[in-house]
């Protein structure tokens, strides 16, 4: 009963399994119990709480559809879905951290990875032991990372990784991190670069007024010797961290739901509560507008989630419905905190509420996985066949 009531306003509970409300339930009691009593003030302090660390690893967010072989739930990906929801219905960089963790460090490792690196990082990367990082975005190559230019040389028993990312989630705390560099010929391939290497550093950037509570720095590579066995070596090309995006943007088509739910539900609370010219504001048809979109485009972002994951349950999404989604949702989630913000008037710049936190904290989600723009391009190029990119 103390349990937050998401919006569901279509009765999709209906088609979960009772595993699903399980995981999704003790997901959001782990939020409301460990990270909404704290995240504001990490926020303010532009800090992330790493006290959280063995919470998330409870709660499966680290690889939760990773093999339990490897230290992984082992669940489908509607149950990510779900985690990466109520994670973000506490705050957007929490769910990053959790992200980067599960779809941009353990799925290369265990996509592209021999049996050793497997064995050797998943299950502390699923426990929380170890932390990952993921880089791919450099100073002068964000939208088209093809054009990167962070490289390696093979010296023989070793490789030799020199350049620099940037933007990159929790850089500053990171154990390992996934990294793409370009060979001698050009060729795009993931290497696990480990802290503590000689010539790897990884300063904060600071001064963001969103993501405050998540750790984003760089990756500074100076002749960095890379052991030969730290190359993933089951894939390489543009597609191997692309493919790690499609994993992390599906989640994050999810999160945003969660980001979108904690301001309706905060707006509709005040809006019962809080009484003007004799009413409460909620008895406004103004006001009673924005909650009415906003839970019908809640629920169009539900129904758009939870078909995708059951096609990604059965292999078949593709890289242009994950984006459609990405790019829904998220845009989705960021008007709804900008609408509820708005309806807490004063009170909702405060940090006694939510909502500008998510508010700020989305014009991360929306610029981050590939833009809104980049996003609305790949939907572009599937239904026309035109590639605006070349
Ligand atoms: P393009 O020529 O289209 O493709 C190159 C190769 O990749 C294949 N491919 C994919 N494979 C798997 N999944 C996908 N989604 C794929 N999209 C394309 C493609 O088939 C091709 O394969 P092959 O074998 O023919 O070589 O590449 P392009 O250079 O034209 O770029 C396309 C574009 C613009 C869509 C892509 O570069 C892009 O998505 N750009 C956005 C970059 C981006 O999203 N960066 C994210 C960085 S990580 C991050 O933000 C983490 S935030 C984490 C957090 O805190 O939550
Ligand atoms: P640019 O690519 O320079 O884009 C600038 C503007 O131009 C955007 O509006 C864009 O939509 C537009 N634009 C670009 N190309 C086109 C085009 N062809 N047509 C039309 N418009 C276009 N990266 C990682 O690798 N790992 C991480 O962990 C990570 N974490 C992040 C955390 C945070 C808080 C942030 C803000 C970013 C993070 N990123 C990470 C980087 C992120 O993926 C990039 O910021 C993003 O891909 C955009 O790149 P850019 O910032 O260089 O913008």
């Amino acid at each position: 009963p103390d349990l937050f009531e998401a919006p569901d306003y279509y009765n999709l509970d209906d088609l979960l399994t009772e595993e699903h409300k399980l995981i999704r339930d003790a997901a959001r009691a782990w939020v409301k119990r460990d990270v909404s009593p704290i995240i504001e003030q990490a926020a303010q302090d532009a800090k992330f709480p790493k006290s959280i660390i063995p919470g998330l690893a409870e709660i499966g967010a680290f690889g939760p559809y990773i093999p339990e072989e490897y230290g992984g739930a082992g669940l489908d990906q509607i149950s990510y879905g779900l985690i990466m929801q109520e994670i973000e219905r506490g705050d957007s960089g929490v769910r990053s951290t959790a992200s980067v963790q599960s779809s941009l460090v353990m799925y290369p490792i265990w996509k592209y990875g021999s049996e050793e690196q497997r064995n050797k990082f998943l299950p502390k990367l699923a426990s929380g032991e170890f932390m990952g990082s993921f880089g791919l975005t450099e100073p002068d190559h964000g939208s088209n990372p093809s054009g990167m230019v962070t490289n390696f040389k093979d010296m023989g028993d070793h490789y030799l990784l020199n350049g620099a990312k940037l933007w990159i989630s929790n850089s500053p705390f990171c154990d390992v991190a996934v990294v793409w560099a370009k060979n001698e010929e050009g060729r795009i391939h993931g290497l696990i670069v480990e802290r503590g290497m000689e010539g790897f550093s990884t300063p904060e950037t600071h001064n963001k007024w969103s993501l405050r509570a998540s750790a984003t720095g760089e990756l500074i590579f100076q002749d960095v010797k890379v052991p030969k066995e730290n190359l993933l070596p089951n894939k390489s090309g543009l597609g191997a961290p692309l493919g790690c995006l499609d994993s992390a943007r599906f989640g994050i088509a999810w999160g945003a739901i969660g980001a979108a739910m904690d301001c309706y539900d905060t707006a509709l609370r005040y809006a019962k509560e809080r009484i003007q010219f004799g009413k409460p504001i909620a008895a406004f048809q103004l006001q009673q507008k924005k909650l009415a979109e906003m839970i019908t485009e809640i629920t169009k972002a539900q129904l758009l989630a939870f078909r995708l994951g059951q096609l990604k349950n059965e292999d078949r999404a593709t890289s242009a419905q994950i984006s459609m989604a990405k790019r829904n949702n998220v845009e989705m989630a960021i008007k709804i905190a900008r609408e509820a913000r708005q309806m807490l008037g004063g009170m909702g710049i405060t940090g006694e509420y939510s909502i500008m936190r998510h508010m700020m904290n989305l014009e991360s989600v929306i610029t981050y996985e590939g833009t809104h723009d980049i996003h609305l391009l790949i939907t572009g190029l599937d239904i026309t066949g035109e590639n605006a990119f070349k």
